[in-house]
């Protein structure tokens, strides 16, 4: 019996969404189950393959639904959840859907690890008590609930510190390793474990160049701040690097490239002065991406890199209107 876990890759929510539902499997439905994990990043026009759903259970957590049969566990908190109204439909209507007690949608959660850990509780009676730290840091992190730009992109605390190598490595080895020790160690102990330490200068210091790089390349427009870091390999960079730098703008707007995508990432400044009055996931909607009200993105091929800048445009231009 194996139960595979598909989870948003680099991303601490994802990452903690994956150990809290490893977690709960274990206690509450197989404890003999072999566990699996495969990290899920967005891309342009996305579609699932179904080959990724190699287990006899097959979970996504902090990702999109699929409707394949094969999916037997779903969990996710995104207001851009679903990529088509067939596939809405399908986990309102189909049997398979909301109706077989498996499958969860709750955008109102600020943390996929929270929602995870609160419906297993209630539904499932799973115990929660030694994974209440990363609950809470997950729900800090997602929700962007920190006291300021400086707490987050300082990266004192171990959860930040593993936040920044959870958001930076691409290595599934190594975030397995995370997902497994995050069940059972603290975020001191795991942030400390030698598999951690011995990358996390390199990416702190990946971090500070990012400081230095979107510094020089972004602009204050209006409400908007607006950066092209295409030129440079970012995949990955902390998104309230913006804010700190300018801490009165209301808004951000980056355009990045990597090996697999050129992406638009849309954002609104936690502590900023002035009220939000845009909904960023339904605008990042209209391009084809998606996300929260509060942070959004859009993928685009890598080939596609001037539509992402055509698209950043506008999207600058929208926010300050
Ligand atoms: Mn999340």
């Amino acid at each position: 019996m194996k139960i595979k876990i598909l989870f948003h890759n680099n991303c601490f929510d994802g990452v903690a969404s994956a150990a809290v539902f490893a977690s709960f499997y274990r206690q509450c439905i197989d404890n003999n189950a072999k566990q699996e994990f495969e990290g899920l990043a967005h891309k342009a026009g996305q579609i699932f393959d179904e080959k990724i759903f190699t287990g006899d259970e097959n979970a996504i957590v902090d990702f999109k639904y699929c409707s394949s049969p094969r999916l037997t566990w779903w969990f996710d908190h995104h207001q851009s959840a679903f990529l088509s109204k067939e596939d809405e439909d399908h986990f309102h209507q189909s049997l398979q859907g909301i109706s077989c007690g498996k499958k969860f949608h709750d955008p109102t959660f600020r943390s996929c690890t929270k929602y995870i850990a609160q419906v297993a509780h209630e539904k499932f009676g799973f115990d929660t008590s030694n994974l209440e730290e990363l609950i809470e840091w997950a729900d800090i992190i997602d929700g962007a609930l920190y006291p300021d730009a400086k707490t987050a992109v300082e990266l004192n605390a171990p959860a930040l510190k593993l936040m920044l190598v959870i958001e930076s490595a691409r290595d599934e080895k190594l975030i397995a390793n995370i997902i497994r020790d995050l069940q059972t160690l603290s975020l001191q102990q795991v942030a400390s474990q030698g598999y951690v330490t011995e990358i996390i200068d390199y990416y702190y210091n990946r971090h500070l160049k990012a400081i230095d790089i979107i510094k020089d390349a972004a602009v204050c427009n209006g409400n908007v701040v607006h950066f092209d870091v295409s030129g440079h390999d970012m995949e990955g960079y902390s998104k309230f690097i913006p804010y700190y730098l300018f801490p009165d703008a209301l808004y951000s707007v980056g355009v990045s490239l990597s090996s697999f995508r050129s992406k638009v990432s849309v954002g609104f400044n936690p502590w900023a002065k002035g009220a939000r009055r845009h909904n960023l996931a339904s605008i990042c909607e209209r391009f084809g991406g998606g996300g929260h009200p509060v942070v959004g993105a859009i993928s685009f091929s890598p080939k596609e890199l001037e539509q992402a800048r055509s698209v950043a445009n506008t999207i600058v231009t929208e926010l300050n209107s």
